[in-house]
C-alpha cells in the first residue's frame, strides 16, 4: 500500500453525563483522528486514545499531534510501500507514545484492509459476530448511582457493570448496588490507583460481594503491592495502567500482581500489540478483556473487532453503546441488541466518520507525498 496523504484532526463531543474517576472528571471527549489516504483511493481511520490533558497516562492530544507530525509520520513516509506490520516494526525503535503509535498504525491497517476488502475482525482472528456489552459507571452521588445502574441493567441490558471506586466511595456503593440489582449481576470495580497497602483490610471487605475483579487498586508501578494484595484478597486483581507491552504483562503475571489483564489497544500501542498481549495471557491462563477510553465510533468499532477474538469471550469488556457517552457519535451509533453489540463486517474497521463530523473537525496537520520520488541520499 502506498500512502498519498495523512491528515490529523480533532473532534469534540460533549458527554451525555460527566465521567468521574478517582483521578479525573471529563465533560467532553476530544478525540484526535488520523486519516490515511492511499494512492489507490482508500481512506483508513485511527482514533488516538489520548485525552486532551495527560490525566490517564503521560500522553495527551497536543503531545500526540507533535509526536505524529515530527516522528511517526516521517518514519512511515520514508517508505514507499507501507503495511501496518512494518509501521509496528518501525515504531518499536521510538520509546513510549503508544497512543500516538496506535492511532497511526490503526489508520494504516484500516486502509490496507479496505484495499484488501477484509474486515479488521477477520484479520485479527475474530470468531464471534457480536460481543457482550459492558458498562463503566463513574463516581456519582449514591441515589444517582442506583438509578443509573438500574437503567443500565434492567432497561439497556448491559451484561456486566463496572463501578469506579475511591476511598470513601467503595464498599457501601458495592453493597447498595448488589442489594438493588441482586447477586446475579456480573459486577467489578476500578480504583484507578486510588488505594495503598494501608487500605488492604478495608478492601478485603469487598470479598463478600462476589466481584469479578478489582481493577488497579494501587498506583501504576506498585507491582509488589498488587502481589501482596492478591495474597490478601479472594477477589482477583486486574491491572490496567501499567500493562503497556507483552513483556510488562508477563512480568506482572509472574510476580503474582495480575490475575486478570485489561487490554486497551491505545495504551499498548495498537491492535497488533493488543493481540500479542492476548496471546501471552492465553499461554499463561490469565483471562483478558478489552478496556475502553471513551472512544468515538472509530475507536469503538476497532475495539469491538478485537473483543470478538475467542479468548475475550469469558469476560465482558468496557464495550458500551455509543449512547453511553454521546448523544451524537461521529459514526453511525453502535447500539445494543439483546445485551450485545454486533461486530462490524464491512472492510477495515467497518465504519466511517459522518460528513458532518468531518466538516466540524479541527484540522491539526497534513502530510502529502511528494509528487515525484527523488532518491534519498544519506548525509555522510
Ligand atoms: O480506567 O478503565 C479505565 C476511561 C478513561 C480512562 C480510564 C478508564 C476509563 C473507563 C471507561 O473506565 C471505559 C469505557 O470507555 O467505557
Ligand atoms: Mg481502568
Amino acid at each position: 500500500m502506498r500512502i498519498q496523504r495523512i491528515k490529523l484532526c480533532v473532534v469534540t463531543l460533549p458527554l451525555v453525563t460527566p465521567f468521574q474517576t478517582s483521578v479525573f472528571t471529563e465533560y467532553y471527549r476530544e478525540a484526535l483522528l488520523v486519516g490515511v489516504h492511499t494512492r489507490d483511493g482508500a481512506i483508513g481511520w485511527g482514533e488516538c486514545a489520548a485525552t486532551a490533558e495527560p490525566i490517564y497516562s503521560a500522553e495527551c492530544i497536543a503531545g500526540a499531534v507533535t509526536m505524529l507530525r515530527d516522528e511517526l509520520i516521517p518514519l512511515v513516509a520514508s517508505l514507499g510501500e507501507v503495511s501496518a506490520e512494518q509501521a509496528n516494526e518501525l515504531f518499536r525503535k521510538v520509546p513510549g507514545n503508544p497512543m500516538a503509535k496506535a492511532a497511526l498504525e490503526t489508520a494504516i491497517l484500516d486502509a490496507q484492509l479496505r484495499e484488501d476488502q477484509r474486515s479488521l475482525a477477520d484479520f485479527l482472528g475474530a470468531e464471534s459476530t457480536s460481543v457482550k456489552a459492558g458498562v463503566s459507571v463513574g463516581l456519582m452521588p449514591m441515589d444517582e448511582l442506583l438509578r443509573t445502574v438500574d437503567r443500565y441493567w434492567n432497561e439497556e441490558h448491559y451484561q456486566r457493570i463496572k463501578l469506579k471506586i475511591e476511598p470513601g466511595r467503595d464498599v457501601e456503593r458495592v453493597r447498595a448496588v448488589r442489594e438493588k440489582l441482586g447477586d446475579e449481576v456480573p459486577l467489578q470495580v476500578d480504583a484507578n490507583g486510588a488505594y495503598t497497602m494501608a487500605d488492604a483490610d478495608h478492601l478485603a471487605r469487598l470479598d463478600e460481594y462476589d466481584l469479578l475483579m478489582i481493577e488497579q487498586p494501587f498506583a501504576e508501578h506498585d507491582m509488589a503491592g498488587h502481589a501482596a494484595l492478591a495474597r490478601r484478597l479472594r477477589t482477583r486483581i486486574c491491572l490496567d495502567e501499567p500493562i503497556t507491552s507483552p513483556e510488562r504483562a508477563v512480568q506482572a503475571i509472574e510476580q503474582g500482581a495480575a490475575q486478570i489483564i485489561n487490554i486497551k489497544p491505545g495504551r499498548v500501542g495498537g491492535y497488533l500489540e493488543a493481540r500479542k498481549i492476548h496471546d501471552v495471557c492465553r499461554e499463561r491462563g490469565i483471562p483478558v478483556w478489552v478496556g475502553g477510553m471513551l472512544e468515538t465510533g472509530i475507536g469503538r468499532a476497532a475495539n469491538i473487532a478485537l473483543a470478538a477474538l475467542p479468548d475475550f469471550a469469558e469476560l465482558v469488556g468496557d464495550l458500551s453503546a455509543s449512547t453511553r457517552f454521546f448523544k451524537n457519535d461521529i459514526t453511525p451509533p453502535f447500539l445494543i441488541e439483546n445485551g450485545s453489540i454486533p461486530v462490524p463486517t464491512a472492510p477495515g474497521i467497518g465504519v466511517d466518520p459522518t460528513p458532518d463530523a468531518l466538516t466540524e473537525a479541527i484540522p491539526q496537520y497534513e502530510w502529502t507525498a511528494p509528487s515525484h520520488t527523488r532518491s534519498r541520499v544519506p548525509i555522510p
